[in-house]
């Protein structure tokens, strides 16, 4: 067998059914080996996608998404989805085609060190060579999955591909080791709090403790807030819902934080945003599977394990805590949904959003990119408690709505994806619709049209400054009703963007809605920081 048919067998054996990216000449091997196992390759219009749908891919099928670029400029492109997999905690590998051993050191087109490349953004980079072939698939399979996962890299020198190997598959067992937790700090904490309050984030909805979470809420009804990336974790409607941190309106929190006598991060990934960024002056305790970084405090506790484990200790909160929150709760909730209501009379991102949430079914899988529009998705979309909802917040990349959305679709065929971006970065993938349309993936991407980069313009605005570099284009961004070959319809108007919306819906096919709205809804909305 060769190494690269190797290869394509063990992935096949750990789950993978499709490898994203943009093909050199040395990739084309591989791309046999991995067609003739039965693994699909997804050309994508930038490796930067690539990298993007493999991460969503690992997320919503959890293996491990595959990606692949050629060398120098495919490998760079394809960094940006893969500090996204980093950052985002997302298990892939990445493989790029490397220059051989001869040429490895040398000038030469195209050549740049990938394993130095690709060292800081992921946990581990492997150079392939003859010796190390039969166990790197299985030491990067382990390595990405294990907590918190993260892209491994694996360098494919361009002649390895097909010297014949006699190497086994080797399955190594996931790793289980654990911290000592003291439980002497934490034990006493939780039983003198009266009114904690429950931060939950990006680790406890990739670990899916949704029921976990519920049946602790069943009997201790305590205040939750999310982080961006843990939207979806428990229904907006459910009574200890309070709202997602650092997102829209979020500032009204104020309230709850002035009240609470404890901090429960429950999953809770200070990738996406510090404790130190917003926990009042009251004792922490961070239930996650990892000890974090914070600086030693006799404040701070710390357990780290797995999620039955977390809510076993916290069975040792006082049942008093009952009474907290329930009513402060429904207040900052009825108070958002009444500012929520207050934008009419002009078409904005709050109009846009409103009528997208009314015409789409629940089990759509929605994506947003990254500014002032998800600012205003992550706390005025409403998830039902599915964990559809699927952003990018540890890296924050725009960009990453419209490969996200594809990624869902690849991954639940048949199903029914929306991506909301801004402008700004749908020009970023724009490239992606032609994606969209090569694999038939029937995606209905809104542009939320505001012709400029919102949320950095609205960091100027606070500055008192003008925008400056921050306005996209003049007139309409489209000009035309057809994009790459995908029908773009326009809406200038609520009434107008409800016809789009359901004439999207009955479309088959990828569909722009290119939603011109007024950008100052954001202005109320979104939280200086
Ligand atoms: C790749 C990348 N470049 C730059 C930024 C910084 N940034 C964050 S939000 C934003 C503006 C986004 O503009 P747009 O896509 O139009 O969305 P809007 O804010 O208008 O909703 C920028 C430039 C980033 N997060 N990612």
């Amino acid at each position: 067998m060769t190494i690269a048919d190797y290869f394509a067998k063990q992935f096949y054996i750990e789950g993978v059914r499709y490898v994203f990216g943009i093909p050199g000449g040395p990739s084309i091997p591989w791309m046999e080996a991995f067609r003739n196992a039965g693994i699909e390759f997804i050309l994508t219009s930038g490796e930067a996608s690539a990298g993007i749908m493999a991460d969503v891919t690992s997320r919503i099928t959890g293996v491990p998404g595959v990606c692949h670029a050629t060398f120098g400029p495919g490998a760079t492109n394809i960094s940006t989805g893969v500090g996204g997999a980093f950052l985002d905690r997302s298990s892939v590998i990445v493989l790029t085609s490397e220059i051989d051993d001869m040429m490895a050191g040398r000038t030469t087109q195209m050549n740049i060190d990938h394993q130095k490349l690709f060292a800081p953004i992921t946990k581990a980079t492997f150079r392939l060579n003859r010796g190390n072939a039969g166990e790197v698939p299985g030491k990067a399979f382990k390595l990405c999955r294990e907590e918190y996962p993260g892209p491994v890299h694996i360098g494919l020198p361009a002649d390895i591909a097909g010297i014949e190997t006699d190497a086994l598959p080797e399955i190594l067992p996931l790793d289980v080791s654990q911290a000592q937790n003291d439980l002497s700090g934490i034990i006493p904490l939780l039983e003198r709090s009266r009114r904690p309050l429950i931060a939950a984030g990006l680790t406890a909805k990739r670990l899916a403790v949704q029921p976990l979470l519920l049946e602790f809420l069943e009997t201790h009804k305590v205040p939750v807030v999310l982080t961006p990336m843990a939207k979806g974790l428990i229904s907006e409607n459910h009574p200890s819902y309070a709202g997602v941190l650092s997102h829209a309106l979020s500032d009204y929190f104020g309230d709850l934080y002035e009240k609470t006598d404890l901090i429960i991060g429950i999953g809770y990934d200070p990738v996406e945003f510090n404790y130190e960024s917003w926990i009042p002056d009251v004792p922490l305790i961070h239930f996650d599977t990892r000890v974090t970084d914070m600086p030693p405090d006799k404040n701070i506790l710390q357990y780290s394990g797995r999620p039955e484990e977390w809510f076993k200790v916290l069975k040792n909160l006082n049942p008093g805590s009952l009474v907290f929150g329930q009513s402060l709760i429904k207040g900052i909730r009825d108070e958002m949904i009444s500012v929520f209501e207050g934008f009419t009379g002009h078409f904005g991102p709050v109009a846009a959003m409103k009528i997208l949430r009314e015409e789409l079914p629940y089990d759509t899988m929605v994506t947003a990119d990254v500014g002032s529009h998800l600012h205003l998705a992550g706390q005025l979309w409403e998830t039902g408690g599915k964990g559809n909802f699927i952003i990018t917040n540890g890296w924050s990349g725009m960009g990453f709505g419209i490969p996200a959305a594809l990624a869902a679709l690849v991954a639940k065929p048949g199903s029914r994806a929306l991506c909301i971006t801004g402008d700004g970065g749908f020009l970023m993938s724009a490239g992606e619709i032609a994606t969209a349309r090569r694999y038939n993936l029937p995606v209905i991407v809104v542009v939320l049209s505001d012709g400029e980069l919102n949320l950095i313009r609205l960091k100027q605005l606070w500055k008192e400054l003008p925008a400056y570099g921050t306005s996209l284009y003049h007139g309409d961004l489209f000009g035309s009703d057809v994009f790459l070959g995908a029908k773009v319809l326009k809406a200038d108007s609520s009434e107008a963007m409800l016809k789009a919306v359901i004439t999207a819906l009955s479309l088959n096919e990828p569909v722009i809605i290119n939603a011109v709205i007024d950008p100052e809804d954001y202005k109320w909305l979104v939280v200086k920081r």
